[in-house]
């Protein structure tokens, strides 16, 4: 890449980055850590001699009400079956969730994306965790969690997914964080459930792997009216258009829309798929995937936040499957454009590419050629749905296409945390210097909203 090209992706990628930086943020010590040094999670420099849970507890030891809250406040279970649920996270997230240092872009949640985010097979309303303002009934904390089934390695760890943490920016810093993640904690302790998956931007005791985010402009354009981009010096905007231009069509034969009637085959492809590759991953059940990689608004493509596509072959057999999902964001200060389209890779397997993770890499130029086919017509089929710019990170075998597809390294790290679980550290497709590793892939194959 000429150094243009890459001062304009760095340019573009910092105003993308929504993680915090890793590299500017400054690092505390154990002891700083007032409220982590209390949680059964590994120290900052702790070494991993045997994977497996840092502490043991029974239901019974575990209190049956929630912690207190100042008088204030109170916990509430948010439904988001009632529009006033959903229009309520939607408030709290809109205004008070991740955004960029500007304040200039922000996430703009879908209903529907709240209905697959929130509501997997096994969700819980008690794990959809609220704080109100008890006199003006207003929600201004939120914490999420979701059933899943991890494994680490060769063990089944069954935890929960954390996400959504967000307090009112007039709350901050009183430390309310801690409070909801105990809260969250004991509910979920007193369902017998002891470890938990999350992935923050800032570093905390201990992450187990860090991913960088890397971002493929689509229309170049538009990115660059919003001020996401300057012109760099020398070129042309019809250069730059043309550079990161894909095209009209899809190339892979057998392409098409995934339907329910699919998923048996795509499971089975992909538990062979990503037990051969990662260390760290999630293992699904039949429904379970079907509410994750299909969606449950089927047929109504244009609600539709996940989009899958199965490569069926002449005789009916499902070879490969990739799917994305939809994360638009309002654009604040721009005349031109209000929304921005943005896809994040989700899920992928193919025959391909059930090969041993200990593989090298140079040995891998078929499951290469045929992960940049497939990802390149996510691509095209995201640009066919007003997608501006597409997401991946450096987990799942995604350093086989980032390069040759374009994707810029972004300054975005995400950190991945395990909860109440010591396990030697997984690699997240990072070299040393934390640039995009071409000689060792990701051993995440684990995807967080
Ligand atoms: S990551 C997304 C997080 N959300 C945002 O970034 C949205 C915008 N920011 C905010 O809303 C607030 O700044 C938040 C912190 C809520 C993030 N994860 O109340 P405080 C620690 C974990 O004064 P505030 C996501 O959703 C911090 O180091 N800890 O801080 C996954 C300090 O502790 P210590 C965090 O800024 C969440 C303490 O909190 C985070 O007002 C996974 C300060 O509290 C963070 N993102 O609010 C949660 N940010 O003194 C863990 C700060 O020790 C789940 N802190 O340094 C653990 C598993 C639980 C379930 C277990 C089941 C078995």
């Amino acid at each position: 890449m000429s150094d243009t090209n890459k001062k304009l992706i760095e340019e573009l990628l910092r105003m993308l980055a929504v993680g915090q930086q890793l590299d500017t943020q400054q690092q505390k010590q154990m002891e700083d850590y007032k409220f982590w040094k209390t949680q059964p999670v590994p120290r900052l420099d702790a070494e991993v001699e045997l994977e497996g849970p840092i502490q043991t507890k029974k239901v019974e030891d575990i209190p049956a009400t929630p912690l207190p809250l100042l008088a204030d406040f109170e916990w509430v279970n948010l439904d988001v079956d009632l529009d006033a649920g959903i229009d309520e996270l939607y408030d709290l997230l809109y205004h008070h969730y991740v955004e960029d240092a500007d304040a200039t872009f922000r996430f703009n949640y879908l209903a529907a994306f709240f209905q697959w985010a929130l509501k997997p097979p096994g969700w819980r309303k008690d794990w959809h965790v609220g704080v109100r303002v008890k006199l003006l009934g207003k929600l201004v904390a939120f914490i999420l969690g979701v059933p899943v089934l991890l494994q680490v390695r060769t063990k089944d760890i069954k935890a929960v997914e954390i996400n959504f943490l967000c307090i009112h920016k007039q709350l901050r810093s009183k430390r309310l964080a801690p409070i909801l993640i105990k809260e969250i904690t004991r509910r979920v302790n007193r369902c017998d459930i002891w470890q938990a998956l999350y992935t923050v931007g800032l570093v905390l005791p201990l992450p187990v792997s860090t991913c960088r985010y890397t971002h493929r402009p689509l229309n170049w354009l538009k990115l660059h009216d919003v001020g996401f981009s300057h012109l760099p010096s020398g070129t042309t905007k019809a250069q730059m258009t043309a550079k990161f231009a894909v095209s009209n069509n899809t190339k892979t034969e057998g392409l098409r829309r995934a339907v329910v009637a699919d998923v048996p085959q795509m499971l089975d492809l992909f538990s062979r798929y990503q037990a051969t590759r990662f260390d760290l991953v999630q293992t699904f059940t039949q429904e379970e995937f079907a509410h994750w990689l299909i969606g449950s608004v089927e047929g109504r493509t244009e609600l539709l936040v996940v989009h899958t596509y199965v490569v069926e072959s002449a005789d009916g057999r499902i070879t490969d499957f990739f799917s994305f999902y939809l994360l638009p964001f309002t654009v604040l200060e721009s005349k031109a454009h209000d929304q921005l389209g943005v896809a994040y890779l989700y899920y992928y397997a193919s025959e391909e590419g059930c090969v041993a993770k200990d593989t090298p890499v140079l040995e891998l130029g078929a499951w290469k050629k045929r992960l940049q086919l497939l990802v390149l017509d996510a691509l095209v089929l995201t640009k066919q749905q007003g997608v501006d710019v597409f997401n991946a990170l450096t987990s799942q075998d995604n350093n086989l296409f980032i390069k040759d597809l374009m994707f810029g390294a972004g300054d975005g790290f995400l950190n991945f945390y395990l909860f109440n679980y010591k396990a030697f550290p997984v690699h997240g497709g990072l070299s040393k210097t934390k640039e995009v590793d071409q000689e060792h892939l990701s051993g995440v194959g684990a995807v967080m909203l």
